[in-house]
């Protein structure tokens, strides 16, 4: 067990329970943001570790000569330069598992609020307008006999495809590689995944490949009854191809959680009545966050005082 005190850099705003959990052990250094010109050059050579939500730059690595972890908020990692730190000998860690239920969950609830518009029956009801109006209109879509496949059959994706099994409905996917020991049929492209399904549920992760593969060729292959639900990033989908497909009936509806460029939702999409958004909230409920927030504190403490970070992610292994 060592006795010297890591100091951690926190640039930006981080689930304060992680910062909670770090004090007691470690020095927390904090800077507004994640701009290298924040860093305190003469506290720049003693800090070890930094735990981040959102982005994290080679630049920032480059001020820091003694880093040797970060531990990102979130199982997803795109805001933080891998290969960068891979080069440098930096551990980059996630926060993987602890999130897959929540996420699931809120995958169904997305899915559903599309397909059944439960979100535009509970505002006719609050607006009084059962009373004045009578019933709800009949939603034309409905989850009943729908093929649905999965972009991205992961940790994720597999926690969905379960509760998937409990509705009824067809399930297939597409990954670069077939996923051993699972029923469902598997697809090697995307667009043949498109072609034989008419619900597409996306839960792959932002990286050169998954950019914008989502296009009007994919939304056409869906087709008038399609229904794309996006939960992984926004980076997947062509946003403006998405919103003349659902424009010109192209597809049916979409759900989705993320955006290119969060928090700004493109206006196309807030007008239109055949989708279901929500402002990226897959994860968002308290329990989910502190397990979230304790991965990434575990990480750290792991990593300086037993020896080992919990989840380092794939492009930086540990042991190297
Ligand atoms: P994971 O376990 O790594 O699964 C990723 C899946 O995507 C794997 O099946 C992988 O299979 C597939 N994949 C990766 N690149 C692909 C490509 N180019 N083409 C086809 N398939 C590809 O990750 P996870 O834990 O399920 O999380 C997935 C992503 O969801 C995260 O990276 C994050 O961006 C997003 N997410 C969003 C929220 C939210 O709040 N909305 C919450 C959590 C996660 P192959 O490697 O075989 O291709
Ligand atoms: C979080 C996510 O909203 O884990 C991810 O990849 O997208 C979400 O769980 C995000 O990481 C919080 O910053």
């Amino acid at each position: 067990m060592s006795d010297i005190r890591p100091k951690i850099l926190i640039p930006g705003q981080i689930r304060e329970r992680v910062i909670l959990r770090l004090q007691e052990k470690c020095d927390i250094v904090r800077i507004e943001r994640a701009d290298p010109d924040l860093i305190d050059p003469e506290l720049a050579p003693e800090i070890t570790g930094a735990a981040v939500s959102g982005r994290f730059s080679a630049e920032l690595m480059e001020r820091l000569p003694a880093l040797r972890i970060i531990a990102s908020f979130g199982v997803g990692y795109d805001g933080v330069d891998v290969g960068a730190a891979a080069a440098r000998g930096i551990v980059v860690t996630n926060t993987p598992d602890v999130l897959n239920e929540e996420v699931a969950d809120t995958t169904l609830a997305l899915l559903l609020n599309t397909v059944r518009r439960y979100p535009q029956a509970e505002a006719w009801l609050r607006e009084g307008r059962w009373e004045r109006d009578g019933q709800f209109p009949l939603t034309p879509l409905t989850l009943r006999g729908r093929k649905i496949g999965i972009y991205g059959l992961g940790r994720i994706g597999m926690a969905i495809a379960r509760r998937l099994e409990g509705f009824g409905v067809e399930i297939s996917y597409h990954t670069r590689t077939p996923r051993p020991g699972v029923a469902y049929t598997y697809h090697s492209t995307l667009l043949g995944l498109a072609s034989a399904v008419d619900t597409l549920i996306a839960i792959v992760p932002k990286t050169p490949d998954t950019y914008k593969t989502i296009n009007a060729e994919v939304l056409g292959a869906l087709g008038a009854n399609g229904v794309l639900i996006n939960v992984g990033r926004g980076w997947t989908v062509d946003e403006d191809d998405l919103a003349r497909a659902l424009r010109d009936g192209t597809i049916a509806a979409a759900g989705l959680d993320v955006f290119q460029d969060e928090p700004h939702v493109p206006r196309a999409f807030l007008d239109m009545p055949n989708m279901s958004l929500l402002p990226h909230v897959a994860s968002a409920s308290v329990a989910t966050r502190d397990a979230m927030a304790d991965l990434v504190a575990d990480n750290l403490l792991g990593w300086f005082f037993n020896g080992a970070p919990l989840t380092p992610v794939a492009e930086t292994p540990y042991p190297h």
